[in-house]
């Protein structure tokens, strides 16, 4: 691991299973996933939120309150580790919408799905940081409109800082993917981009994802274990 220099961490909802937050896809421990205890049509798009935007709205503010009650795990550990030591460029791009990785200690993180923690207000556009509910319609910090909506991105919808991942993997000459299943694009697309333009790529995961023949070298496992052997492997080498 020690000729690498720029790394780029995409990680998905298997970095915080063993946190106890839920997976969208296939369930962990016996667990339903989410989209099986939920239609993904009526509650992770635009068109299910215009037609019930009470039930999109509880279904968030559950889901924002559970994350209040769940810690980091050994795999967000070893990555805010990893962040801090790491001298060159680095930067954790993570769908999830929980802030594990931030208490765990990373600052170089990008959350291209959007944070539970924050609304969104669509009259006004300001993003205000959130903790409550917001099902009862509270007005909007900024502009007092009652507009808020959970600031994550719904299928449909583009995702975060997109300009600043490319520009990343640019960069990378190492790219690895921890717990994600490869379903969701433009996400899913980054290791055929990363592995074109020169980087290795490596996948951590429970089991193979859909798209594990795309990557030069496949780990499975749970994170709680592969990210910490592979963080100290990396830092062995730098
Ligand atoms: C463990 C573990 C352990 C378990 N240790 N591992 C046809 C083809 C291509 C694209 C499309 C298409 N039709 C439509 C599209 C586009 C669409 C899309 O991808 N649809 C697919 C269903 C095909 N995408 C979009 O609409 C996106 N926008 C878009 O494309 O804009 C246009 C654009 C164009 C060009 C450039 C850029 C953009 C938006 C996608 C938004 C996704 N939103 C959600 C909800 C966010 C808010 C919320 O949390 O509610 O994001 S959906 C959901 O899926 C969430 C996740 O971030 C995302 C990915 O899920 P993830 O993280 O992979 O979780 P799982 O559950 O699927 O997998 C968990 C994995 O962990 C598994 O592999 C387990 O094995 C593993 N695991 N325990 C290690 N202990």
């Amino acid at each position: 691991m020690g000729q690498y220099r720029n790394i780029v961490i995409l990680t998905g909802a298997g970095v915080s299973a063993e946190s106890g937050i839920d997976t969208f896809r296939a369930g962990t421990d016996g667990q339903p996933s989410l989209w099986e205890q939920h239609d993904v049509e009526d509650v992770a798009t635009p068109e299910g939120f215009a037609r019930d935007p009470e039930l999109v709205q509880r279904f968030y503010d559950m889901r924002r309150a559970a994350i209040q009650t769940k810690l980091p795990n050994p795999a967000h550990d070893a990555l805010a580790r990893l962040d801090a030591a790491w001298g060159g460029d680095l930067l954790i791009v993570t769908q999830n919408v929980d802030d594990l990785h931030e208490r765990a200690g990373a600052r170089r993180v990008l959350h291209m799905h959007g944070e539970h923690l924050k609304a969104w207000c669509t009259a006004c556009d300001v993003r205000s940081p959130w903790r409550g509910s917001l099902a009862d319609y509270p007005p909007c910090p900024a502009c007092q409109a009652r507009s808020l909506r959970p600031d994550v991105v719904w299928f449909g919808e583009m995702p975060y800082e997109m300009n600043r991942i490319y520009a990343a993997l640019r960069r990378a000459d190492l790219f690895v993917s921890i717990g994600t299943s490869g379903a969701v694009y433009p996400a899913a697309g980054f290791v055929r981009d990363a592995r074109e333009l020169g980087a290795h790529t490596l996948e951590l995961n429970l089991e193979r994802s859909q798209g594990s023949h795309l990557f030069h070298e496949s780990r499975l496992g749970p994170a709680s274990q592969t990210v910490p052997s592979w963080v100290d492997e990396v830092l062995a080498g730098a």
